[in-house]
């Protein structure tokens, strides 16, 4: 009879728990988690179910009437401030979408993803749990159709709607997440709201705050509303905004646009001492029942609520859409001040009683209004006061340039036009769309291939191109990708990744025969990368051909905003096993990101990056990993040598590889880390022995032509 030891009288067989990963022993290994979330496993809807074309059923009008009638019906568990939750509602929203970066895409609004860990607990989160239990109804009641991101976003436009503002648009189509996205670096720190400097090169120079984060701490959406680290200083905070803005793509207009719209509505919470508002969502108790922050001093009514601890509304009429927000921060002096529960604000000097807005729970009350550092910054800041001036001069203007930005910030993540649904999509192109025109698709697709053919360019430049025209998509907001054939424009065509040269004389072939055939540039590029890729496999001895579907288009310099494509270069490929210089970060750390960006599995990742390889695609047509003997052809001769134990592996000086001969010494191959790598780690290996094997050498070519496939239609939203 075995007794379990160590005095536990139940068996832990299970890991059951999030604080031993079985991974903890090995921090430095590669996280391939990242390329395998939210598959069929995590994702409760039928395998069938289409989400586009769930969508197409929803009742619009119903929905949006439902969600702008909640707006005012108060609930005793969680009163609305004035009797209405628009303003805990665009705080919702804007949160949900706020967390958006635009140097890799990851964050925003898309995914719902603010349902969970880490986004549901962020301290700058507080009281949206409640905002999002107040939806249910509305989500309970429209289903599948209504995702939770649609659901959040839809509310703050009803919010406005509701209030006053004639929004700009909304678009349906965001599909929900059924865990935490575990591919997003946050941030280092392992506190929150850690000291702004752990981020930040030189915190009197924003631009120096760590890539690709957005926010000035830990656990926030964008500034620290108190000051920089907490000390009040609106025109050292208006660096911050204007840093952390830009980096979710806004320029100061906007961000003006924005800072000044969103809070022309609601108050802040911290009327009350802040001592017990209780622990975030994830570590609550199981009765919580996913509530955090629980407010134990609350009882029932909305002005004793604590959220930021930061106290007051900024305009006198804080449930409508109007011009208050001004009003109030330009006529007025503001003084330092402390909330009831502490917080760093702003008070007006010498404001009548009659002047400022009644308490959220009781309108025979007058109570002070407030300005945060950041709202101060709007005024103490010379470009965002003149901008200021710009918007008090004609109300209308920055109704429109808000509503505007608002727009461009809650659909910023969901890729071009075609993705959007409903009946409230608006008609402009808008430049951040990264508008693309319809393409051709009637054009003699066997006659462009033969022309391609017949051009004399060489598989490998094809096949080059090709990739290099569409590896710049990303899934995390949709950007980039062959559609459009923007590496024909500036900046792509002088990325130093995209070979200048050698791209200028590849489009100096394909262009013609795109003008001659009626195919858009972008086909003909995409098609030659077929064409290239056929004449490898054919050399390999295996006939498999490589599906195509016309239909790109050809997007002009007027339709792009050639700047805000500078976060799409990339610093590195490891498919064509390149780095731009020497960085903090391993190549093959950079090939991970980058597979998970472009929506790879490992398996994908594998099969491309070594059928690339064999067929001489590196850049700059480098020998590092081109471990086969017979170079052009796709055969797995990659994994075969790699896993071949009659080579032995060396370091050399300046961070490569030497692969050797184990009887003789000599130098067969040479390889960088983004080649050994697949033979080092456990996991990668595994995929790699897959394609070593001899009964699979035809799985192979198959397999790389599927995957190869799915990199050049990644951003064919048009065929959904
Ligand atoms: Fe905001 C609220 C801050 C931006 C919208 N804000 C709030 C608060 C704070 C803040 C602190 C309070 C919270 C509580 O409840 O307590 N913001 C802030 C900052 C910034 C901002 C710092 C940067 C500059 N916002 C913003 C934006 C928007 C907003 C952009 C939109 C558009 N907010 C908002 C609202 C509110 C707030 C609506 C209210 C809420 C309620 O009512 O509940």
């Amino acid at each position: 009879d075995v007794k379990p030891t160590g005095g536990c009288p139940v068996m832990h067989g299970g890991n059951t728990g999030n604080d031993k990963p079985v991974t903890k022993w090995w921090p430095n290994a590669l996280n391939i988690d990242i390329l395998h979330q939210h598959g069929a496993r995590t994702n409760p809807m039928d395998a069938d179910y289409d989400h586009r074309e769930a969508v197409k059923a929803l009742d619009y009008d119903a929905v949006k009437a439902d969600v702008k009638a909640l707006m005012v019906e108060s609930q005793e568990w969680w009163p609305a401030d004035w009797g209405h939750y628009g303003g805990l509602m665009i705080r919702l929203a804007w949160h949900s979408a706020g967390s958006y970066r635009m140097q890799d895409g990851r964050g925003g609004a898309g995914s719902g993803n603010i349902r969970f860990a880490p986004l549901n607990s962020w301290p700058d989160n507080a009281s949206l749990d409640k905002a999002r239990r107040l939806l249910w109804p509305a989500k309970k009641k429209y289903g599948n159709a209504l995702s939770w991101a649609d659901l959040i976003i839809l509310a703050g436009n009803m919010a406005y709607e509701s209030m006053g503002l004639k929004t700009f648009g909304f678009s349906f189509g965001r599909e929900d997440i059924w865990a935490p996205e575990t591919d997003v670096y946050w941030g280092s720190e392992t506190e929150w709201l850690a000291p702004s400097e752990q981020r930040y090169g030189d915190l009197d120079n924003p631009s120096t705050m760590e890539n690709p984060l957005a926010a000035v701490h830990m656990g926030l959406i964008y500034v620290n509303p108190e000051g920089v680290n907490g000390q009040p200083d609106p025109a050292r905070t208006a660096l911050h905004v204007r840093e952390t803005f830009a980096r979710m793509a806004m320029n100061d207009e906007e961000t003006a646009a924005l800072t000044c719209g969103g809070h022309t509505v609601g108050k802040a919470h911290g009327g009350v001492a802040g001592d017990d508002i209780g622990v975030e969502p994830e570590a609550a108790a199981l009765e919580q029942q996913g509530f955090g922050w629980a407010n134990a001093d609350h009882q029932g009514k909305a002005a004793n609520a604590f959220t930021s601890g930061i106290e007051g509304a900024w305009t006198k009429e804080p449930t409508k859409w109007d011009m208050g927000y001004f009003d109030y921060l330009f006529n007025y002096d503001w003084e330092l001040t402390k909330s009831p529960a502490g917080a760093n604000q702003w008070a007006p000097v010498n404001m009548p009683d009659d002047q400022k807005p009644v308490d959220a729970s009781n309108p025979a009350v007058h109570k002070t209004p407030m300005m945060t550092d950041a709202d101060m910054a709007m005024k103490v800041d010379p470009i965002y006061n003149e901008i200021c001036q710009k918007f008090m001069a004609d109300p209308d203007y920055f109704a429109d340039t808000f509503a505007r930005a608002w727009f461009k910030l809650t659909h910023r993540d969901m890729g071009p036009k075609t993705n959007y649904m409903g009946n409230d999509v608006p008609a402009e192109d808008l430049i951040w769309q990264d508008p693309v025109p319809a393409g051709n698709t009637s054009y003699d697709v066997a006659a462009v291939k033969a022309k391609i053919a017949d051009s004399g360019l060489s598989a490998s430049d094809m096949i080059a191109t090709a990739w290099d025209s569409a590896r710049t998509y990303r899934g995390s907001d949709k950007r980039g990708g062959a559609n459009g054939a923007r590496i024909r424009l500036a900046p792509q065509k002088d990325w130093a990744g995209n070979e200048p040269q050698r791209l200028a004389k590849v489009l100096g072939i394909l262009e013609p025969i795109a003008a001659e055939t009626g195919a858009s540039v972008a086909d003909v590029i995409v098609l030659a990368g077929n064409v290239g890729l056929e004449q490898a496999i054919k050399a390999g001895g295996h006939d498999i051909a490589v599906p195509f579907t016309p239909g790109r288009g050809d997007a002009t310099d007027e339709m792009t905003d050639a700047a805000s494509f500078d976060v799409l270069e990339p610093f590195a490929d490891g498919f064509r096993n390149w780095v731009k210089k020497d960085y903090a970060v391993s190549a093959e750390e950079m090939l991970l990101d980058r597979a998970q960006l472009m929506g790879l599995t490992a398996a994908e990742m594998t099969v491309l990056l070594g059928g690339m390889r064999v067929m001489g695609t590196n850049h700059g047509d480098a020998d590092h990993g081109v471990f086969t003997d017979r170079k052009g052809q796709l055969t797995s001769d990659f994994f075969v040598n790699l896993t071949d134990m009659a080579y032995s592996w060396h370091p050399v000086s300046d961070g490569t590889y030497e692969i050797r001969d184990r009887k003789s010494g000599a130098i067969k191959f040479t390889a960088t880390s983004a080649d050994l790598v697949f033979g080092s780690n456990s996991i990668l290996r595994a995929y790699a022995e897959v394609y070593a094997q001899d009964d699979n050498a035809e799985k192979f070519v198959r397999d790389f032509v599927a995957a190869w496939t799915k990199v050049m239609n990644a951003d064919r939203f048009d065929l959904l």
